[in-house]
């Protein structure tokens, strides 16, 4: 690879360079969709639905009655606007407040959400950390009230 660089002109170089340059350019988007979606790993709704069939606190609260107010699907692409929402720099709060309290009318909603954003890493240095953590990172205790005081008038039991 070494010998075959030195082995071209500057000229050639250049070409190769700015070649180099404009694949990037044009594939930044999907390579770095590519590398998130390495890192986040999305779940599909089938490994939601797996995973929520042993929940023992899911079973609990819908032997308490309480059923939820979606498809697994549904939680697997609120789970995605909200890393969407949150990943990066900068966070919209108001969208985070929107799915949290639109998707989550009860302690069900809130579980199979949480399920569903699972473990996430916000880049390849840092370590993953669950909804609750990246809620409480990511927003000020203001935005962390207003879900929190939604969930308490909905007569919730769970908290961010
Ligand atoms: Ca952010």
């Amino acid at each position: 690879m070494k010998k075959w660089w030195s082995g071209l002109s500057s000229r050639e170089q250049l070409i190769v360079g700015l070649l180099i340059i404009l694949f990037l350019a044009i594939f930044w988007r999907k390579i770095v969709r590519f590398f998130q979606d390495y890192i986040h790993k999305p779940k599909n709704a089938d490994e939601l639905k797996k995973e929520l069939e042993e929940n023992n606190e899911l079973i609990q609260y819908q032997k308490a009655g309480v059923s939820r107010s979606f498809s697994e699907q549904t939680y697997v692409h609120a789970a995605e606007k909200l890393f969407n929402a949150m990943h990066g720099a900068g966070t919209d709060e108001e969208g985070v407040l929107k799915i949290m309290t639109f998707y989550v009318k009860n302690d069900i909603d809130f579980i199979l959400l949480y399920k569903a954003f699972g473990y996430r890493q916000g880049a390849l240095w840092s370590s993953s950390s669950d909804l609750r953590s990246w809620i409480k990172s990511d927003l000020s205790d203001y935005w962390v009230g207003m879900i929190n005081n939604d969930y308490k008038i909905k007569g919730m039991l769970k908290r961010i």
